[in-house]
């Protein structure tokens, strides 16, 4: 059985990193240990959360699991709440790692063109250096733009979204999955540029007026499963645009949906079919 290292934090209530990361990535048949960054009451779009800091914690639990020989196939880091959280994951990911397993690095810090509570460009200039020793990268649009220190906008032509890919890939990064790229007038999906290939594909789905928190790290999760169970990366893309897709739809036809997160609970028995693992 494949297992995996998650690096995110636990917001309690919240439907997001840690507590979407580990039950997508179970599903599919992956073990995924989860270090906690931080522990959150709820996600910070909730008013007056708590944060209780994890970082210190970080050296020695590598260290213990260095000890004890443990090896991880993949390694995956989600939000992080600080810079120096950031260089101890770099670290982390850098020692435990050998040649044959993957990083992936979803840039958590942005959306909608700003930044997330508590983070700025000294961040992005951190992060954009963690991204440089993955494997495959996550960031939506916002985060590309934080990470190439230039101008986020919202309507950004396809072609300048393809020169944004390629200018991450000059700063360093391999694989590039942009989401949230505007494919057409009503149309939405995720770019992969492959620098090694050179080359683009496209997922896409019809836009849903709606938005939620937690959707980008279901997106990072149903990713690296697919990758973990032998998809290739566009392949892995694909499915995970389609399941982030579902997981909306699933949540906007029950009235009773709360407005922090989705019901990806009730999307999973689609997400093993269209995996090819169940029914
Ligand atoms: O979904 C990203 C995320 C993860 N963790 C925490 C967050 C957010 C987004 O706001 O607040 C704590």
């Amino acid at each position: 059985m494949k297992r995996i290292l998650t690096v995110q934090d636990i917001s309690c209530v919240g439907k997001c990193s840690g507590t979407v990361a580990v039950p997508v990535l179970s599903a599919l048949g992956v073990e995924a240990a989860l270090l906690p960054t931080a522990v959150l009451s709820t996600h910070t779009g909730f008013k007056g959360f708590t944060f209780r800091d994890l970082t210190d914690d970080i050296p020695s639990i590598g260290a213990h699991w260095k000890d004890l020989g443990l090896t991880f196939e993949a390694f995956y880091s989600g939000y992080l709440g600080s810079i120096r959280q950031v260089n101890m994951v770099r670290d982390l990911f850098t020692e435990l790692k050998r040649a044959e397993d993957l990083i992936l690095i979803d840039p958590v810090m942005a959306d909608y063109g700003k930044f997330y509570t508590g983070f700025g460009p000294e961040f992005a200039k951190e992060m954009c250096g963690l991204c440089a020793i993955a494997d495959v990268v996550v960031p939506n649009l916002t985060e590309a733009c934080f990470l190439d220190e230039t101008p986020f906008r919202a309507d950004m032509p396809l072609d300048d979204q393809k020169e944004l890919a390629k200018r991450l890939a000059a700063r360093g990064m391999k694989k590039i999955v942009l989401t949230g790229v505007q494919t057409g007038p009503d149309t939405i999906g995720a770019m992969l540029y492959d620098s090694d290939a050179g080359t683009f594909e496209i997922s896409q789905t019809g836009k849903i007026p709606a938005a939620f928190h937690g959707t980008g790290d279901l997106f990072a999760s149903a990713l690296l499963g697919g990758i973990m169970n032998g998809m290739s990366v566009a392949e892995s893309m694909d499915v995970a645009v389609g399941y982030i897709a579902e997981c909306m739809r699933i949540t906007l036809e029950d009235p009773d949906h709360v407005d922090y997160g989705v019901e990806f609970e009730k999307a999973t028995p689609w997400l093993l079919k269209r995996s090819g693992l169940f029914g």
